[in-house]
């Protein structure tokens, strides 16, 4: 069976968003603000087609994508840049690569005993978040 990322995943821990944001210019009042959300990742996919939200209580972000093919990122309500974006397969990961301003910037998803792992990372800095499946 391959790996299927479908559903609704609530996050219970996060280390290092704040390097994270820091390391993408987020100025200190939004990132006091970002640090006590609590996010909730829904995801479609169906073969290598996903959809991937992140909801919040102060923003929501929204990101589609076919694995293998480069497309044009913008994160928009988050850093606001431009990046030239690819996901790839590495296995049952999800590795996905933001080129653009911020160099070594990008993320990275896999399930590890049922939860779902994120690890974001730019520049030097990495961010670690897990989710559970909602009940
Ligand atoms: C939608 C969550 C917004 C919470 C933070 C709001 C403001 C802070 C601004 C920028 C911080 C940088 C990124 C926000 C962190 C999470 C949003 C999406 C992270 C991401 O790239 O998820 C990927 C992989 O699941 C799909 O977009």
């Amino acid at each position: 069976m391959p790996v299927d990322y479908s559903g609704t995943w609530d996050i219970v821990s996060n280390v290092n968003f704040e390097g994270y944001m820091v390391a993408l210019g987020i100025d200190f009042a939004t990132r006091k603000i970002a640090s006590v959300l609590k996010p909730q990742k829904v995801i479609e996919q169906k073969g290598d087609c996903f959809t991937i939200k992140t909801f919040t209580t102060f923003k929501n972000y929204d990101v589609s994508f076919k694995v293998g093919e480069e497309f044009k990122e913008v994160t928009k309500g988050l850093d606001n840049r431009l990046c030239q974006t690819v996901v790839n397969w590495d296995n049952d990961k999800l590795v996905c690569v933001q080129k653009g301003e911020k160099k070594n910037r990008g993320w990275t998803h896999w399930i590890q005993d049922g939860e779902l792992h994120l690890e974001l990372f730019c520049g030097e800095q990495v961010c670690n978040q897990v989710y559970k499946r909602t009940l």
